[in-house]
């Protein structure tokens, strides 16, 4: 395969100007409608011109809970790219890389050769995107360790690796946070030394001007990734719309940190994504994104258990098994199984680990009758010996013609960290190329953006948060098909269908 290969799309439809591609494209989709029992299926297409601005910006992502496993991980990951680090390892040398990024370690067919083979480049190769190495960090920690310091606690890097960067580290260090008790578990109130006093979200709103205009920046992106917190109460007259929301926060009455750092991203104008579990974007907080047209995503990270599950579960029903009962244990020993052991925040976690199999049973009414579903039962356990490796044991149990059964156990062990930086990675890259897309319709001349709830990142969320009315989905492969069309479109490209009729002809 070609690596890093550019490529230009020779077509009337595509035009490569100086400031920006813009393609032509034709949507075709399906209509369906009902009528008296039988489904009338009507083929239309809309076309559409899209626009993306071909300026990449200088980018700043600030993290909040930067002193974590995830944000010294996804720091330290930068920095070893940045500065081409390699370091010995019991089993040889290992070099920097981004693997387990679908832009920087994914690849898109763009068709087929003289030959008849396909064609493949990297992601990050289809539409200008921010280079990884050339994004900046800052962020809030309500810990005050340097990331250096950070690093070291999370134990998730080898030894060489962290002495190497220790000096580049050393000198990042948190802003203070906002730190309300209740909403995390108790067992965190140790590492809370780090505290930003008086207005909060104001506080908030300067370090992101500080950081911008400091740091030189076009753009800045803020990504939760501290820990999860509570379920809130989403109550009429508080957090409901965004006016009430924001009269909550005026008076100082209680707000949840994770949806006063979007409050506060919003109002200034930096999209803001939820990377834990919570429900951070209430109805008030997306009313608010909606009137200022800011990118907002969500909800937690889909890195290991969940990834597979959305693939196993897509494939068992998709080819026809009917799963029937889904059991997902898992034990880790990092501060965010700690957190995570108190039952709240275990809570917010079950809940959004265990609704991703909801499309897929609700696609495939031949097994499932009106509101049937699987078992499914979640598990998660402490055991600080493990450290931030994580153990995932599970079992799907499905039906097989004339009452068989068909039982699968999976085990998986990883670097929790390591996985999940490279999707915090992603999501930063992919909302800020997002932010320099519009499109227009034969219909709406008028050019518009996506919608402020920004769904094209499901692939990267357990729980995708989608527009009103929208479907959501949670098949790992529709998802990145989703990402992987749209940036097709971008260039005037075809989806990408995998029929390969070339090769079926004689
Ligand atoms: P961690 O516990 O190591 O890091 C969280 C950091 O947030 C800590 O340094 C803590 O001091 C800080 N913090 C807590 N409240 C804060 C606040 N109000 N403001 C600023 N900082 C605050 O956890 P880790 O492993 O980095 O995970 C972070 C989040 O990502 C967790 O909510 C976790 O559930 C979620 N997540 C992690 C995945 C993974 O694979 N590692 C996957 C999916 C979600
Ligand atoms: C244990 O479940 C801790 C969690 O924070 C997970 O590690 C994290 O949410 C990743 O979950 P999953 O299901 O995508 O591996």
């Amino acid at each position: 395969m070609e690596a890093a290969a550019q490529f230009f799309v020779e077509s009337p439809d595509v035009v490569y100007g100086p400031e920006a591609i813009e393609a032509q494209y034709e949507y075709r989709t399906t209509r369906v409608s009902r009528e008296g029992g039988v489904l009338k299926v009507h083929p239309t297409s809309t076309r559409f011109t899209f626009r993306t601005a071909r300026q990449v910006p200088r980018l700043g992502v600030m993290l909040v809970g930067w002193g974590g496993n995830n944000g010294s991980t996804l720091t330290a990951a930068v920095l070893a790219n940045r500065l081409r680090l390699s370091w010995p390892t019991r089993s040889g040398r290992k070099e920097a890389n981004y693997y387990g990024s679908l832009t920087q370690a994914g690849t898109v067919s763009l068709g087929l050769d003289a030959e008849g083979q396909e064609v493949f480049v990297p992601f990050s190769a289809v539409l200008p995107m921010v280079a990884p190495n050339d994004l900046v960090f800052d962020g809030w920690d309500i810990s005050s360790l340097n990331l250096a310091e950070a690093m070291r606690r999370a134990k998730v890097l080898d030894w060489g690796l962290q002495e190497q960067l220790w000096p580049h580290m050393e000198a990042l260090r948190p802003r203070p946070s906002v730190y309300i008790p209740e909403f995390i578990a108790a067992n965190q109130s140790a590492r809370a030394d780090n505290l930003i006093p008086g207005s909060r979200a104001q506080q908030i709103r300067r370090d992101i001007r500080d950081f911008r205009s400091s740091a030189g920046l076009d753009k800045v992106i803020v990504l939760w990734t501290a820990n999860t917190e509570r379920f809130c109460e989403v109550i009429p007259g508080l957090n409901d719309t965004a006016e009430n929301l924001l009269r909550t926060i005026e008076l100082g009455l209680e707000v949840s940190p994770s949806t006063l750092f979007a409050v506060a991203s919003i109002l200034e104008g930096c999209a803001f994504l939820n990377g834990s579990p919570q429900n951070t974007l209430v109805p008030g907080a997306l009313e608010l994104a909606w009137q200022h047209r800011v990118f907002v995503g969500g909800d937690d990270f889909k890195s290991g258990q969940t990834k597979v599950k959305s693939v196993l579960v897509d494939f068992l029903i998709g080819s026809g098994l009917k799963t029937m009962s889904i059991v997902s244990y898992n034990h880790l020993g990092n501060n965010d199984g700690e957190n995570l052991s108190a039952p709240l925040q275990f809570r917010s976690k079950e809940v959004s680990k265990s609704n991703v199999v909801d499309d897929m049973v609700q696609s495939n009414p031949v097994l499932y009758t009106p509101g049937e579903e699987p078992d499914h039962c979640v598990v998660i356990k402490y055991v600080p010996y493990v450290g931030d490796s994580k153990r995932a044991l599970d079992e799907y149990t499905s039906e097989l013609m004339l009452g068989g059964t068909n039982t699968l156990v999976l085990h998986n062990t990883c670097e929790d960290s390591l996985l999940a930086a490279p999707i915090m990675l992603d999501l930063a890259l992919l909302t800020e190329l997002c932010q320099r897309v519009s499109f227009c319709t034969d219909m709406d001349p008028e050019p518009q953006t996506f919608h402020p709830v920004l769904s094209l990142l499901s692939f990267l969320f357990k729980a995708p948060l989608v527009p009103p009315g929208s479907p959501v989905v949670n098949a790992l492969f529709r998802q990145r098909s989703c990402i992987e069309n749209i940036l097709r479109a971008c260039v005037g490209l075809p989806p990408q269908n995998h029929m390969l009729l070339e090769h079926k002809m004689e």
